[in-house]
């Protein structure tokens, strides 16, 4: 039933996911439980989650767990198709492929949704849309959900302010164990991760530019400090900007910052974080890349099609020329770069990360939980497990 690139590759990605099994101590644990309780047993899980292999780990644990699951990534580029064929291997149900198309990677969520799923779990938020536009006469079957990421849980809260949202979801981003690790040390370390295996160009001496100083952005901004660079953090949110100030980075506006970076990294949730207007006044082989959900922060589309030349220039980097005569450089598309160039967050990062999910996800399966409603939920308390959250 899977729709994978091919399942020829599923050994190097079973060794994947055996490596960050070793590495994964409280999914480990909860298999266990789960293989003796079956707490999911006789639900449907739709899941769009970065496919690799922490991912498909989580998805091995829930199906222990008693549930028929259906994954799919949430990201054209995050998905690595061995470990897809391995999971697959497993038995599974896989629709996932690298470098999809928009049509592609739409296909795939709708191929997760169809099956009339009880639980959704979510990052970022397309699966939900997607159920809520095309898939509305399946909204009775489903129970509840789970969102993983900050800007998931921002559209959420817009259908939820709207009174549009039909079905309980859970908030795990919200949870202390969630966000205080994965956003700031995780995406810290993965992000770096990701720029230094596309770009293998030192970061000590050189100017950093982070846009964004939420849990991410102090996150990417402590390591560029430790690996050396000096750091220059642009920051809107005028209480957020103090805190950069009082943690010793220089923070001023990408106008500013435009012309000083060597490197760029958007971290901020928003739109057009850098544009036409700094594209103008960066530096001659500026490095630029995103680490928020969405490729909106960087405009990729405008250098598409203002460039006079674009080419590979390694893999994962396109060199674009402007007009003016210079030449900027952006990794993975302006997608989200720990991921795009690297294989996501460290191992046990995510362990914390997908318990958390778990207990989510849990709370929606039996009747000792019941929740009904139009409303988002903060993460709730786990109940005996170890993953402790707010
Ligand atoms: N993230 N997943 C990984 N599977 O390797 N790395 C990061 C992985 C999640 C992280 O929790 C964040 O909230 C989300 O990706 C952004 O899409």
């Amino acid at each position: 039933m899977s729709e994978i690139r091919n399942k020829d590759l599923w050994q190097s990605g079973q060794l994947k996911i055996d490596w960050v099994r070793a590495h994964m101590p409280l999914l480990n644990g909860l298999e266990q439980d789960f293989s003796k309780t079956k707490p999911f047993s006789g639900l449907k899980i739709a899941l769009s989650v970065h496919m690799e292999a922490k991912t498909a780990y989580l998805c091995q644990v829930l199906a222990a767990g008693g549930a028929q699951m259906y994954a799919t990534g949430c990201n054209p580029l995050s998905t690595q198709d061995d470990v897809a064929a391995a999971l697959d291997h497993s038995g599974i149900n896989v629709f996932a492929l690298h470098a999809a198309t928009p049509q592609e990677y739409e296909h795939c969520l709708e191929k997760v949704l169809e099956i009339g799923p009880n639980i959704i779990i979510d990052d970022g938020g397309d699966l939900v849309n997607l159920m809520l536009t095309k898939f509305r006469k399946l909204i009775p079957g489903v129970i509840g959900g789970c969102e993983e990421t900050t800007t998931g849980i921002m559209r959420l809260q817009r259908l939820n302010d709207t009174k549009d949202l039909p079905f309980p979801m859970v908030l795990v981003n919200d949870a202390k164990c969630k966000h205080f690790f994965d956003n700031r040390y995780g995406t810290g370390q993965s992000v770096w991760n990701g720029i230094n295996r596309a770009t293998n160009l030192i970061v000590a001496g050189k100017t950093v530019v982070v846009a964004g100083y939420g849990w991410c952005g102090k996150g990417v901004s402590m390591r560029a400090k430790g690996l050396g660079a000096k750091v220059i953090v642009t920051e809107v949110d005028p209480v957020k900007a103090i805190e950069a100030v009082m943690d010793g980075f220089q923070v001023m506006t990408m106008e500013q910052a435009a012309p000083l970076g060597d490197l760029f990294v958007t971290v901020t949730g928003c739109d057009d974080v850098i544009t036409e207007k700094h594209f103008a006044l960066m530096k001659d082989g500026a490095i630029l890349c995103n680490a928020g959900h969405f490729d909106c922060e960087v405009d990729v589309a405008w250098l598409e099609a203002s460039a006079v030349s674009k080419v590979p220039a390694r893999e994962n980097i396109k060199a674009y020329k402007l007009a003016s005569g210079k030449t900027l450089y952006v990794i993975a598309e302006g997608r989200l770069v720990n991921l795009a160039a690297g294989d996501g967050h460290p191992a046990e990062i995510m362990d914390l990360s997908f318990a958390v999910q778990i207990m989510s996800a849990l709370c929606h399966s039996g009747p000792q939980c019941q929740i009904s409603g139009r409303q988002s939920y903060r993460n709730p308390r786990p109940r005996g497990h170890a993953a402790e959250c707010s």
